[in-house]
């Protein structure tokens, strides 16, 4: 079963590097996180699917959120696998850029005057502790959106200032409770939370929501480095 589980992976990951046209030696880089098959091929076709422009013309369903009277204001655990990275507020800038028609870079005071959305949920991290917490930002559709996004767009890549990436399908991207975040629980979203922005979202797990996002790249094929935890084996998708 693993074995055959393995082999065809390998298939499926050596056409996507013919097709991509990366060599092996960028393969074993990549290739000490072993995804499931399930993880490239499964689940995913549903999301992958879907194109950019009809996630941005029709609703998706919202998650039920929490009451403000279960806000858990002390069980979110900062959790950051460097160390909390330095920026200046007033030089910072959201880049947007890759298959797009309209690049973006965008100040805080800019991304601040568009218009602001709050939920309460729960965020969940595999490392076995969960915390509701209220996250106030711009819905990331609206700045994809901005961009004029290709209509062959299928991924998002986030980077962030302490080197952490991510990336992301686009259907999740997309999704009304997908966030760009600068408040949490009701006050300016503090520096070890990800200040000035941080991806929130109730559909995925802790490690996609990337904190300190400089820059948000579309594209329509998916990297052979996917994310800082998943290269080292963790899922891919990691929805809730
Ligand atoms: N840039 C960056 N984003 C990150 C991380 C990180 O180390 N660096 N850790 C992730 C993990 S594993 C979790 S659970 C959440 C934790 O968010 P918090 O520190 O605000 O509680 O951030 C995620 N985003
Ligand atoms: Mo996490």
């Amino acid at each position: 079963m693993g074995l055959i589980r393995n082999h065809r992976l390998q298939l499926t990951r050596r056409q996507f590097f013919q097709i991509s046209g990366l060599s092996g030696v960028s393969f074993l880089l990549a290739g000490c996180g072993t995804p499931s098959f399930e993880d490239l091929v499964g689940k995913l076709s549903e999301p992958l699917n879907q194109k950019v422009e009809a996630l941005i013309f029709n609703p998706q369903k919202p998650v039920p959120e929490f009451p403000a009277s279960e806000i858990q204001p002390e069980a979110l655990i900062v959790n950051t696998f460097r160390a909390t990275p330095i920026i200046d507020q007033q030089k910072y800038r959201l880049i947007v850029d890759g298959e797009v028609n309209n690049p973006l870079s965008l100040s805080m005071a800019e991304i601040q005057a568009l218009p602001l959305t709050s939920m309460i949920i729960r965020h969940v991290c595999v490392e076995g502790w969960a915390a509701i917490v209220q996250w106030g930002g711009i819905r990331l559709k609206e700045i994809i959106t901005l961009a004029q996004p290709k209509a062959n767009v299928k991924y998002a890549y986030f980077k962030s200032a302490d080197g952490y990436y991510e990336s992301w399908d686009i259907a999740s991207v997309l999704h009304p409770q997908t966030l760009l975040a600068y408040q949490k629980n009701g006050e300016p979203l503090p520096i070890d939370n990800g200040a000035p922005l941080r991806l929130a979202s109730p559909i995925k797990l802790g490690y996609k929501q990337s904190k300190w996002v400089t820059q948000i790249t579309l594209a329509s094929y998916l990297s052979p480095f996917k994310g800082y935890w998943e290269d080292q084996g963790y899922e891919w998708f990691a929805g809730l």
